[in-house]
């Protein structure tokens, strides 16, 4: 890894507004560098203050960071608190009881607004109806539901008895399902009869029929079901309960169970280096606290914002950026059902107008969609809506390349708003390193520098520090509250992934490499297993797409490696362009052009071998390109691997055939 070195040669810096910096949570460079500061000089210190003051604890913890069994770090563990009540409680206790806590946009375009107040009723009727059922503290929820204020109920009111849920993406299918609900150990499901995407139904109760079909589901005593659309589902009488009754008749009111800070206030399953997902066990306190600070932080919230976040609750994403962070904030934030194509392109844009939202958070793949929409279809153009209200906006998930960056700061935040792109994990539980608004100045492509107390670095095989401007592993030095605590059933595999005894046991391993320029930014090369050894000279396959996506007839491109006998590995790419997918003599000259295009941003080392053109890429529903399947592709290789994760799996034997 140490001898990558950065193609990447983006020189662009946007520094903040002073008008931005003036009103900013952290305010300037001074600001941040106050608080890393402090960070350093007394860490348990700093994050016991932060903790005292921004969480609500019935019993004040003492120990701040036990360190005594590493890498299985507590925070704040002989504290106890109810996240529920952090939430919700708080804010009715503080005035804020009438402020809109969710407007829910559904797929057809209808709008419901709740109040914190509101909210909490509904989170307490819920929660009781469960307690009715028999399910107490420790207990795991699995959670299959659509975007909805049914899934934000149904993960808080979860947290308010100190079950512990996990949540299931409602792309996912059945047999994922199901190997969730028997490695969490799940008694209770709670999932809807369908779901509404782009005006099709989308049915979610069959699947759980199929999942217990499977077998293995029999701890499962009880299957909650919230009535989305009325259609027809199969009832099983002695199981089945719609959520409407288990709520009918329930007191509004629900004492918050207080548990230890260290209890599993979730287990979320990511894909790992091997088949098998693992299951993320994450906290209650530290998590909470993580989850609060970065929204008021990254994002600059206040009081009056309206916050967006276009993350299903399915991903890490929804679960910090919209259940727990937001709400923990006392924010107003919409919650959307639906596509970001239905009824057509310019739905993103038109929800910004609607609801004059402030602050907006999505994926690079959903921009770099968009930005090939907007040229298709003119009149779904961000220009032609009114995004004046826009303050911040966010990226999370994947590298941004530069290009889908510059559209999205000039042509969606009008050349005005701050681009924040949080660079964080499943296992970081929130944001690690990302700009702040009125404090970085920003580098498209770059997710700038770590949070304060995040002891980010770049080592090398053998845990040494590498140099400014030589590529390397990217490590967290330290412990920090909001961190995975382990793998659910599994510490081993949590040891040996996450803290590999060749960096000392020490160093929490991200998996992805990374390289910091002459100003100390990061600039993440994407996952260690992506990146290429060609003639050996390093390239991270994110630097290569970033060079066809600057090509004008690109859309979209991902880049694979090939072992190759003369140089090692060989670059290949599959590229989707703006226009009609190409063929024959056209495709071959299209290709020509774009190899030697690269061979001018980047280098001829960087050329691909071989270019694929497709209508599309393999997807995962959370729209994260399946790399390990173009690689077995660009091999030519038969896939043998599950790809009922796919988005769109018809998409691969397009990408097989060579021009
Ligand atoms: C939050 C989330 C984590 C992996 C991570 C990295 C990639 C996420 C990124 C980014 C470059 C960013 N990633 N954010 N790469 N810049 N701003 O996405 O969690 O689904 O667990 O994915 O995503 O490779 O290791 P998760």
């Amino acid at each position: 890894m140490s001898t990558i070195d950065s193609v990447l040669t983006e020189t662009r810096v946007f520094e903040p507004r002073a008008d931005f910096v003036a009103q900013a949570n952290i305010s300037g460079m001074a600001g941040y560098r106050a608080l890393c500061d402090e960070a350093e000089r007394d860490f348990t210190g700093f994050w016991a203050r932060l903790a005292r003051e921004n969480l609500q604890w019935s019993r004040p913890f003492t120990r701040v960071l036990d360190e005594t069994n590493p890498p299985f770090y507590k925070w704040f563990d002989d504290g106890e608190l109810n996240v529920s009540y952090n939430c919700l409680d708080v804010h009715l206790a503080n005035g804020n009881a009438d402020k809109t806590a969710i407007i829910f946009e559904s797929d057809d375009g209808s709008t419901t607004r709740v109040s914190y107040r509101e909210l909490l009723a509904r989170v307490c009727r819920f929660a009781n109806g469960i307690k009715a059922l028999g399910y107490k503290t420790g207990d795991r929820a699995i959670i299959y539901l659509p975007m909805s204020i049914e899934a934000v109920v149904a993960m808080q009111a979860c947290a308010r008895l100190g079950i512990t849920h996990s949540v299931v993406f409602g792309g996912f299918s059945a047999k994922s399902l199901q190997e969730r609900i028997v490695d969490v150990g799940a008694s209770l499901v709670i999932t809807a009869d369908e779901q509404m995407r782009g005006g099709k139904r989308i049915p979610l109760k069959p699947a759980v029929e199929e999942a217990f079909a499977m077998g293995g589901c029999e701890a499962v005593r009880k299957v909650i079901v919230y009535r989305r659309t009325g259609g027809d589902v199969a009832w099983n009488d002695g199981r089945d309960v719609w959520m409407h009754d288990v709520e009918r008749g329930q007191p509004e009111l629900c004492e918050p169970v207080q548990v230890n800070a260290e209890h599993p206030l979730f287990v979320l399953y990511t894909s790992g280096s091997t088949g098998k997902p693992k299951g993320v066990q994450h906290s209650s306190a530290g998590y909470l606290l993580w989850a609060l600070l970065t929204v008021k932080w990254t994002f600059d919230l206040k009081p009056d914002d309206i916050y967006w976040c276009t993350a299903d609750v399915g991903w890490i994403t929804g679960h910090t950026y919209i259940t727990y962070g937001p709400l923990a904030a006392g924010a107003t934030q919409v919650v959307f059902e639906g596509v970001p194509t239905y009824p057509d392109a310019g739905r993103f844009w038109e929800l910004i107008q609607k609801h004059k939202v402030n602050l907006f958070y999505t994926a690079p793949t959903a921009i770099r969609s968009l930005v090939k929409a907007a040229e298709a279809s003119p009149p779904h153009h961000p220009r032609n809506y009114d995004l004046s209200s826009l303050r911040v906006l966010g990226t999370v998930g994947e590298p941004i390349n530069p290009e889908a960056w510059i559209w999205y700061y000039n042509q969606v935040g009008g050349g005005r708003c701050p681009v924040v792109d949080t660079w964080w994990q499943t296992e970081t539980g929130g944001h690690m390193i990302t700009p702040l608004p009125g404090v970085t100045g920003l580098k498209p492509g770059s997710c700038t520098l770590p949070l304060p107390g995040i002891m980010a670095a770049i080592v090398d095989e053998a845990g040494g520090d590498v140099e400014l401007g030589k590529g390397g592993f990217l490590v967290i030095k330290r412990p920090w509250p909001s961190m995975i605590r382990t793998i659910w059933g599994d510490p081993e595999r949590f040891k040996k992934s996450y803290y590999p005894e060749d960096l000392g046991g020490r160093y929490y391993l991200a998996g992805d490499g990374a390289n910091r320029d002459a100003d100390g930014y990061f600039w993440i090369m994407g996952r260690i297993d992506d990146v290429l050894n060609v003639s050996g000279h390093r390239l991270g396959t994110m630097e290569v797409e970033s060079a066809l996506v600057a090509h004008p007839l690109v859309a979209e491109a991902a880049v694979v490696g090939r072992p190759d006998d003369l140089t090692g590995e060989a670059v290949v790419a599959f590229v989707v362009l703006k226009r009609a997918r190409p063929e024959g003599e056209e495709g071959a000259r299209i290709a020509r052009e774009l190899r030697d295009w690269v061979a001018k941003e980047i280098g001829p080392i960087a050329k691909p071998k071989d270019i694929r053109f497709g209508d599309n890429l393999p997807k995962t529903r959370s729209g994260k390109i399946m790399r390990r399947l173009l690689r077995v592709v660009a091999k030519g290789e038969e896939i043998t691997q599950d790809v009922s994760t796919l988005e769109n799996p018809a998409i691969l034997e397009q990408l097989g055939k060579s021009l």
